[in-house]
């Protein structure tokens, strides 16, 4: 971890410098990092993802900004605990590039907190109302539009283009192993592309979303009872609200694992579908419009669609994106996530309903 402290030299100054792996994101590398007793994250950005880092960092800025301003109106006290804080460099710059042309980035470790994969109704409900607060809070920030720190990144008609492309590059060789998975993701590929036709049409707006509403990207306090905040703020852009209710029930609502070898395991929870809609739409039922509100369980299929095709692309382009556990996560993850959309299809007129009467 030698390098690592050099890096945190160049944020903060201190003495004994501890550094240890955290967390499991796909995407970057983080670690957490002790300063003569204080704690942070550090963040080794993955700028192949993320190929703007100064717009990146400039768009958490103003949303972290946004929502401190918005939770001193409120008279809340624990501000640090409620909002990530960037550190920044002592060059001022709220990242580091370092000379292999590395970014990095280091904030506040949020104390006494943790994070769920696996979750109960009555926090599924909780975690609900905090991503639609979260959008509500947003919802007024000044200023531009967000950078889109990746584009297109939710758009299922450029995912699937992209897709497309990599069956018919067939780069790892590995298409032939895949076909049937490749059929069934074409025979949905019209109703999944459904909300970009609402928004040509002007029926669906977009707004500041969160984009990466995993479960375990909710920070809950010590006990494990209240929310404290939202983290994994990289790409929070314009996007369909969908994305955001579908991309938590991908991962809160599954009864198995996103990458489940045993695919008896996956499938949809609708006591957390169930829990997470009523908690999302006691927040944001006031600014939603009916279209929203009518392709919410859409959403959830879509997500989970979306992941399907993410995955396999990645497996047909021989690993480039995704960090990997083994040759085949890919493939393994993508699997589990089409036997969820299965279960999501199999079910789909349950949460329908369950939206219509958490709206009502
Ligand atoms: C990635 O790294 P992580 O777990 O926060 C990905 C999400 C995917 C997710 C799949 C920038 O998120 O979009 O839904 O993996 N983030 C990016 O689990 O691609
Ligand atoms: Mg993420």
């Amino acid at each position: 971890m030698d390098k690592q402290k050099e890096i945190v030299k160049q944020f903060v100054s201190g003495e004994n410098i501890h550094i240890a792996p955290l967390g499991a994101g796909h995407i970057n590398d983080s670690y957490k990092v002790s300063i003569d007793g204080k704690e942070y994250v550090l963040q080794k950005i993955n700028h192949a993802i993320f190929k703007n880092v100064p717009e990146l960092q400039n768009n958490i800025i103003r949303v972290t900004s946004h929502i401190k301003a918005k939770l001193t109106e409120k008279g809340v006290t624990d501000i640090e605990r409620r909002v990530l804080n960037l550190i920044p460099a002592k060059n001022g710059d709220f990242f580091y590039k370092d000379n292999e042309g590395n970014y990095w980035r280091l904030m506040d470790f949020i104390k006494d907190s943790k994070s769920f994969d696996n979750i109960s109704p009555a926090l599924a409900e909780k975690a609900g109302e905090a991503f639609g607060e979260f959008q509500n809070m947003l919802a007024d920030m000044p200023g531009e539009p967000l950078y889109e720190t990746i584009p297109d990144f939710h758009n299922m008609e450029s995912r699937l283009k992209t897709f497309r492309k990599s069956v018919k590059d067939n780069l790892a060789g590995r298409l032939s192993k895949v076909q049937n998975l490749v059929d069934e993701i074409e025979k949905r590929a019209e109703e999944m592309c459904l909300p970009e036709k609402l928004h040509r049409e002007g029926k669906l707006p977009k707004r500041t979303n969160h984009c990466d509403t995993k479960v375990n990207n909710v920070l809950f306090d010590a006990a494990g009872e209240e929310v404290l905040c939202v983290v994994d703020l990289d790409t929070v852009m314009p996007g369909y609200v969908l994305s955001d209710f579908g991309d938590f029930m991908r991962t809160g609502a599954n009864n198995g694992e996103e990458d489940d070898l045993n695919l008896n395991n996956v499938s949809i929870n609708l006591p957390i579908f169930e829990a997470y809609t009523k908690g999302y739409l006691k927040a944001a039922k006031k600014f939603l419009t009916e279209v929203e509100i009518n392709n919410l369980a859409l959403g959830a299929k879509l997500l989970t669609y979306m992941q399907t095709v993410r995955f396999l692309t990645d497996y047909l382009d021989g690993d480039i994106y995704y960090k990997i556990k083994s040759r085949e996560h890919n493939l393994e993850r993508s699997l589990a996530q089409f036997k969820l959309l299965q279960s999501m299809e199999e079910n789909f007129s349950e949460m329908q309903d369950i939206v219509k009467k958490a709206a009502e």
